[in-house]
């Protein structure tokens, strides 16, 4: 029988990531070390997808499908939006932050925020950087660290966690 997503060891937690092509220069920066750093943390390359989306707008749509086939314990979002060249920057940076925070509430699944959002190109370009900022690598990081908070939020029992009840857990409140 295959393991439900709450007991799959660390070796067989599965990724998701939805890259955006905008900005590719950027984004494929990224993208390499988003998945160098899941490599060092021990998650094989077969248990990620990786996904391409024409720009940051259309990240939270294709997040949403892949949170939902229950397949991933994290989706990872990497994108670039770039102030000096988008008129429309506001709102796109605006959509794109509400998608994503959105499809992580109302599917459970935990949804990494990579999208760079920056006044400039050099921005960009040094956030992305490996030797500076690195935020592929940050958020392969923090895709692993989710995956194994819910992991134990998903098989937590009282006796093991000590705390009283929480709004985690379904146990009655001791409150009322
Ligand atoms: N998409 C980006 O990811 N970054 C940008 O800087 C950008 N600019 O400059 O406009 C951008 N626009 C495209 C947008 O995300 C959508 O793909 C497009 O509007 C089609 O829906």
């Amino acid at each position: 029988m295959k393991p439900s997503r709450a007991l799959r060891p660390k070796s067989q937690f599965r990724f998701g990531i939805v890259v955006s092509q905008f900005n590719r220069s950027v984004t494929s920066r990224l993208l390499v070390s988003c998945l160098d750093r899941l490599a060092r943390q021990g998650i094989n390359r077969s248990a990620i997808e990786v996904v391409k989306v024409p720009g940051a707008f259309e990240i939270p749509v294709v997040a949403r499908a892949m949170a939902e086939t229950g397949r991933f314990d994290a989706i990872i979002c990497l994108g670039a939006v770039i102030r000096g060249e988008t008129p429309h920057f506001d709102y796109i940076c605006a959509e794109t932050s509400r998608g994503i925070s959105q499809v992580a509430l109302e599917t459970g699944v935990p949804v990494i925020f990579g999208v760079l959002m920056t006044e400039t190109a050099l921005q960009a370009v040094e956030r992305a950087d490996p030797s500076k900022f690195d935020r592929g690598g940050a958020v392969a990081k923090a895709a692993v660290q989710m995956a194994k908070v819910m992991r134990r939020l998903g098989t937590m029992t009282p006796a093991e966690d000590g705390q009283p009840p929480s709004r985690w857990g379904n146990r009655p409140s001791s409150r009322h």
